[in-house]
């Protein structure tokens, strides 16, 4: 119980899951806290800020990652920078937790490949929502 989630989804990869990142938001954010929230908001800009801007929220979500009892991302959706969340995750030992819908992608052999990461293939949301409740009852800090 109020675990701090670090939840990590497509921003600049590509919008289409964003109503999906929400609702995953919404049911962990029931019994624990999830730090990067923006990740679910429909309306976030997706245009470059300029570096000064990116490296305050390249600064800003890699403090929350240092601070992060878990990470759980959705990466049905490819993106960089989750990709990028991800490797960083695993050097500073976080649980890691990756989720993806078989029926619509192939994820990276570099994801599946490597035991550290726990990889939560789904076919549709409830399964998701059923695997959170799991991990979240499960994952003690
Ligand atoms: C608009 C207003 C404030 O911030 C924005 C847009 N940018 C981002 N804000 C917060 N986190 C971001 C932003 N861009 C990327 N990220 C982080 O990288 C998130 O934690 C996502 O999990 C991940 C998405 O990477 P891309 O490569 O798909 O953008």
């Amino acid at each position: 119980m109020n675990r701090k989630v670090y939840f990590a989804g497509s921003i600049r990869g590509g919008r289409a899951d964003a109503g999906l990142y929400k609702q995953i938001i919404d049911h962990i954010n029931k019994t624990d806290e999830v730090l990067t929230e923006h990740v679910g908001d429909g309306n976030l800009s997706l245009k470059e800020n300029g570096r000064s801007r990116d490296a305050f929220i390249y600064n800003r979500d890699m403090n929350w990652m240092r601070q992060c009892d878990l990470v759980i991302a959705e990466c049905t959706c490819p993106s960089l920078g989750v990709g990028y969340e991800l490797a960083s995750a695993k050097q500073l030992g976080k649980p890691v937790y990756i989720f993806y819908d078989h029926s619509k992608t192939e994820l990276s052999a570099m994801l599946t490949g490597d035991p550290y990461f726990t990889i939560c293939s789904y076919q549709n949301k409830e399964e998701i929502f059923r695997e959170l409740d799991k991990i979240l009852k499960f994952e003690i800090i």
